[in-house]
């Protein structure tokens, strides 16, 4: 390529990309009427800056080749501040290592914008080999922490297991989501963890937490459910004890496993809780979203759960590098009451999905729940029908 033609090309990026990322995003025209999903993702890979993915030299890269390519943007922790909305995005490269990211916007629905530079993440004594799905939560001591999965491969995988990992809670803690501390990782009764949210207010006085005890680096096995524990000291946070509050249930959404997804929101009637469930399919596993409350004072007591899932992927969302997934790690509350859902579909880009708090709330009071047994459900269905024909009688139908 000659220089002008370099210049050329170049400008072309430059113009292609502000062009996607000041897109103004539409309401997709159906809806649930829980909430409204979005056409176009939030974050994609080409949402990246393009000087993180294009050496722009010239001398150094004469054909104008994407160098250091972005594979994928998704599962971003989420948090509201200054009336924008900031990301920390599981950004993936091409060599499969993901590492944080920050994009903001002012809308929180579309024209997010990255950082000049992700998160150079603080290390410990044992560098992580990967890292992901961080969780932002202000907690009432003032900061604000990013608790994340840190990945390490297994000490005692036999020679020739280049695949066994660790997976333990990484946490991280900033006032302004610029400058981080690392603290030590958190330590649980658990050999593996991942799933870990950090609640947003001390309880009996003690840091809590949201986890997911696993016997394997993919499988639960025994263990698994979202479990609870507490402790102390977050500086050096160690759970003695760790009890399961929502475990996994046969035949239901989250049968195979499931994860907490943010931290929660608060409401007048109890915590609202956003999670993951699994279960397992001829295509392999599906990821979809669903929703609980728990009470007030005892966050770890489930005091209502609809039944079945709150949202799933559809259309173009079913399809990407592990297809018939959405994960949701971020949600932001605003002052009008509004709730932007962050979710993640097919561990390939993310979305917004925007409703309210009062119809989270109805949704989770006055959905039925899971019947459990197929005729219990029909019953269910049954006396919707029901009520629903008196309904049409006196509209005249
Ligand atoms: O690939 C789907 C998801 O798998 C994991 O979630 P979980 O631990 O609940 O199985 C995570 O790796 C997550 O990032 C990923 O989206």
């Amino acid at each position: 390529m000659d220089n002008s033609d370099f210049s050329h090309e170049l400008k072309k990026l430059f113009r292609e990309h502000e062009k996607l990322i000041t897109r103004k995003n539409r309401k997709r025209s159906y809806s649930c009427g829980i909430y409204d999903k979005y056409e176009y993702p939030v974050v994609t890979d080409r949402h990246t800056p393009v000087f993180w993915r294009y050496d722009l030299d010239p001398e150094t890269n004469p054909f104008l080749m994407e160098r250091m390519g972005i594979n994928a943007t998704f599962n971003p922790g989420a948090i509201g501040m200054n009336g924008k909305v900031y990301l920390a995005l599981r950004i993936e490269g091409w060599d499969r290592k993901s590492f944080f990211g920050i994009a903001e916007s002012e809308t929180g629905i579309d024209q997010f914008r990255f950082w000049d530079k992700p998160i150079e993440l603080p290390q410990t004594s044992d560098p992580d080999t990967n890292v992901y799905d961080i969780r932002l939560v202000k907690h009432e001591d003032g900061w604000i922490y990013g608790l994340f999965c840190t990945e390490r491969k297994d000490p005692d995988a036999p020679a020739g297991d280049e695949h066994s990992a660790v997976a333990q809670c990484g946490i991280i803690r900033s006032r302004d989501l610029k400058s981080w501390d690392r603290l030590p990782d958190l330590k649980t009764p658990s050999p593996q963890q991942r799933n870990c949210v950090l609640h947003p207010e001390f309880v009996d006085g003690q840091y809590a937490f949201y986890t997911r005890p696993q016997e394997g680096f993919i499988e639960t096995g025994k263990g698994g459910g979202i479990g609870w524990g507490t402790c102390e000291n977050i500086e050096d946070a160690v759970i003695k004890k760790e009890i399961i509050i929502d475990p996994k249930q046969y035949h239901t959404v989250n049968e195979l496993k499931n994860g907490q997804g943010p931290a929660p929101i608060r409401t007048s009637a109890g915590w609202m809780q956003l999670a993951h469930g699994v279960r397992n399919t001829a295509a392999g596993l599906r990821y979809v979203l669903y929703m609980f409350l728990t009470d007030l004072k005892e966050p770890w007591k489930i005091i209502r759960k609809p039944g079945g899932y709150f949202l799933a992927p559809e259309y173009d969302e079913r399809v990407g590098d592990v297809s018939n997934v959405v994960f949701s790690n971020g949600w932001v509350e605003k002052d009008n009451g509004e709730v932007l859902i962050y979710y993640a579909s097919s561990d390939t880009r993310s979305h917004v999905a925007v409703t309210t708090k009062e119809k989270l709330l109805d949704y989770v009071l006055n959905t039925p729940e899971d019947g459990r047994y197929s005729a219990e459900c029909v019953k269910q269905r049954i006396s919707l029908i029901e009520h629903n024909l008196d309904i049409m009688k006196t509209l005249g139908r």
